[in-house]
């Protein structure tokens, strides 16, 4: 009875895929500080794939300061930037600026391309942009948005930090585009691989 119930329940449900926005405050950065500022949303659902990450409004003189990770509620993280431009450990990085809402995806546009583009006068575009980070050698290294993937439910953690003195910036708010689980489509294949479970057996 409860395996019937299951599917019915399932197919009350229906099987379309969709995807949830969750939002948080954004606030000031604080100049020259490593450790950075925190900004938290609290995700009320278990999430399985996360589509995009977004900062709203983000405004900062020579993005070379920043370094811009993302951890779910699971503690898994990734960078959405770090240090972009700046190709040895103790570089500066590029001194154009943030001004903009910049969307992280998978298939966006290279941000240390994008920064290139210009200089100290040149305001980076709003967009969707490849997350990214450095690797051994402090190269550009686009990293996926599906590091986020699978969590648990509760506190999602943006970390933003300056990591040079005089040039400051802010932001309004971000959200994250994410899938909760079980979402319908699952739900409605674990009904249907139980219901073809009860027919195997009745024909053993
Ligand atoms: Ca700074």
């Amino acid at each position: 009875m409860k395996k019937l119930l299951l599917v019915a329940l399932a197919t009350a449900f229906g099987s379309s895929v969709f995807a949830n926005l969750y939002s948080g405050p954004g606030g000031g950065i604080p100049d020259s500080t490593p450790a950075g500022a925190n900004f938290l949303i609290n995700v009320p659902d278990a999430i399985g794939a996360v589509s995009f990450i977004r900062l709203n409004g983000l405004t900062h003189t020579w993005i070379g300061d920043l370094v811009v990770t993302v951890t779910n509620a699971s503690g898994n993280s990734i960078q959405l930037f770090q240090r972009v431009g700046s190709t040895t450990s103790t570089g500066l990085g590029d001194s154009s600026n943030l001004g903009g809402d910049y969307r992280f995806i998978d298939g966006g546009a290279n941000l240390w391309a994008a920064a290139a583009a210009g200089d100290t006068s040149f305001v980076i575009p709003g967009g969707d942009y490849q997350a990214s980070s450095r690797d051994a050698l402090f190269a550009y290294l686009p990293v996926s948005i599906s590091g986020l993937n699978n969590s648990v439910a509760g506190n999602w953690t943006l970390n933003i930090s300056d990591n040079a003195g005089g040039d400051t910036g802010a932001f309004n708010s971000w959200d994250i585009e994410a899938a909760p689980v079980p979402e319908p489509a699952t739900m409605a294949a674990l009904g249907m691989g139980a219901l073809a479970l009860l027919r195997r057996r009745k024909k053993a």
